[in-house]
């Protein structure tokens, strides 16, 4: 095959990047015939895109209406006004802005006119398996992981009623109450026949084993999943650190799945906020190696919500081959970041990591997210491409294909052990 040439190289890469179907690790998306008692779980459309929780926050800053007030009123009053705020009266700039334009245009519409009635009277009517098409298929996505809690009563029923999701939608069992929130765990699991105590005595641990293992079996999942607190440590002598050793960790292994840990989330900064009032803080990482050295028949998928402790978590990846750095997280995803830490990982792990994740809660949003990410992904290939070139290193078009292949899908399936 030839070799590439410098001036052809930028050209090649970007058309690759482009075209290699994505397995997006973590979204909050849901298969379409997922219902609970409200209809769909899954969100798309301009408004559910419009009030995205990234935009609320941002539109509090230029808006004096309460919190509680504008949480009461209906999706598309709350639409109107971020689309007045943030669109009209100030330029979009920020990252979920500028994502909003990004997904509008590749849905066809004009953005010139700023005409929000205009699209929302051209995108109505779309059905959600419909949606999810024409979305994956602009972003170029063949699987999609969502974030399956058995603690929400909105998606138990389709699961105890053994519903099954559309292909290329996958589980991923994620157990937060568990870890941090267990005095509040124990009421429900015991209310579901689960003999808990909030001592973690008698039964306790084969309950959560139990628990964990019915959930597996319900869900399938590709790997189980936790967002743990900045200050989170293992171990600690609390009830979570035996249920992570003692419960999650085994059935983690019983079931031949990673653990995703997310880490460096602090609940409800600004609780009047609600979903968007959640901020970050530093993490102390000496756990992660903890973890991934006293359990080496576990696997981690690991992601920090902390610039600060980006080069850290990179250096832990360099240690241990059961863990695996993913995805540039909620306040991480912004362009300045995502090159930065795309940059380092590569220079530090090679092509051994997974650089990115879109986290959609709406559907719409996996277009721009992926276009963003795509552009730069591509751009820092080109520069590490363009430096071994320099050495006299020579590159085939199949090469970058297979690197950038397993940048975007295989090592996800490769550390998860199945095929897609
Ligand atoms: O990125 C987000 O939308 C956050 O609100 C969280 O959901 C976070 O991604 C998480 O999975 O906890
Ligand atoms: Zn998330």
């Amino acid at each position: 095959m030839a070799q590439l040439t410098l001036s052809e190289l930028s050209s090649v890469v970007h058309e690759v990047v482009e075209r290699q179907p994505i397995t997006d690790m973590h979204t909050h998306l849901y298969s379409p015939n997922m219902r609970g008692p409200q209809g769909p779980l899954l969100l798309w459309g301009i408004d559910a895109l419009l009030t995205y929780h990234y935009l609320v926050a941002e539109v509090m800053r230029w808006s004096d209406v309460a919190p509680d007030m504008f949480f009461d009123w209906p999706v598309e009053r709350q639409a109107d006004l971020i689309w007045q705020k943030l669109f009209i009266e100030h330029s979009p700039v920020s990252e979920a802005e500028r994502g909003v334009l990004t997904s509008l245009k590749a849905l066809g519409m004009d953005v010139r006119s700023r005409d929000l009635g205009a699209f929302r009277a051209a995108l109505a009517g779309v059905s959600a398996e419909a949606a999810v098409r024409r979305s994956l298929q602009l972003a170029n996505i063949a699987h999609v992981v969502m974030t399956n809690d058995p603690f929400d009563e909105a998606e138990r029923a389709f699961w105890l009623s053994g519903g099954k999701v559309q292909t290329g939608f996958h589980a991923a069992l994620r157990i937060d109450p568990l870890l941090r929130g267990w005095s509040e765990a124990v009421p429900r699991l015991q209310g579901w026949g689960y003999k808990v105590d909030s001592a973690l005595g008698g039964d306790s641990v084969a309950e959560v084993q139990r628990f964990l293992r019915e959930w597996a079996g319900r869900m399938a999942p590709l790997y189980m999943a936790v967002s743990l607190p900045p200050d989170f440590s293992y171990p600690d002598g609390s009830v979570a650190s035996r249920v992570l050793a003692e419960c999650i960790l085994p059935m983690c292994r019983e079931a031949h799945i990673p653990f995703a840990m997310m880490i460096g989330s602090e609940r409800q900064v600004n609780p009047t906020l609600r979903l968007a009032g959640d901020g970050l803080g530093r993490a102390s990482l000496g756990f992660v190696a903890r973890l991934a050295r006293e359990f080496p028949a576990n696997r981690f998928f690991v992601t920090v919500l902390s610039h600060e402790n980006q080069h850290e978590l990179i250096v832990l990846g360099r240690k241990f081959r059961n863990l695996m750095v993913f995805g540039c997280w909620w306040f991480m995803n912004n362009p300045v970041i995502i090159e930065d830490m795309t940059r380092m990982r590569m220079e530090l792990l090679g092509t051994s990591f997974i650089p990115q994740h879109s986290d959609a809660r709406v559907l719409e949003q996996v277009i721009y997210k992926w276009t963003h990410s795509r552009a730069i992904i591509a751009k820092v290939l080109v520069d590490k491409y363009a430096d071994l070139m320099a050495t006299g290193w020579t590159l085939e078009r199949a090469e970058i294909e297979r690197d950038v292949a397993d940048l975007l899908q295989d090592n996800f399936w490769r550390f998860v052990g199945k095929r897609p």
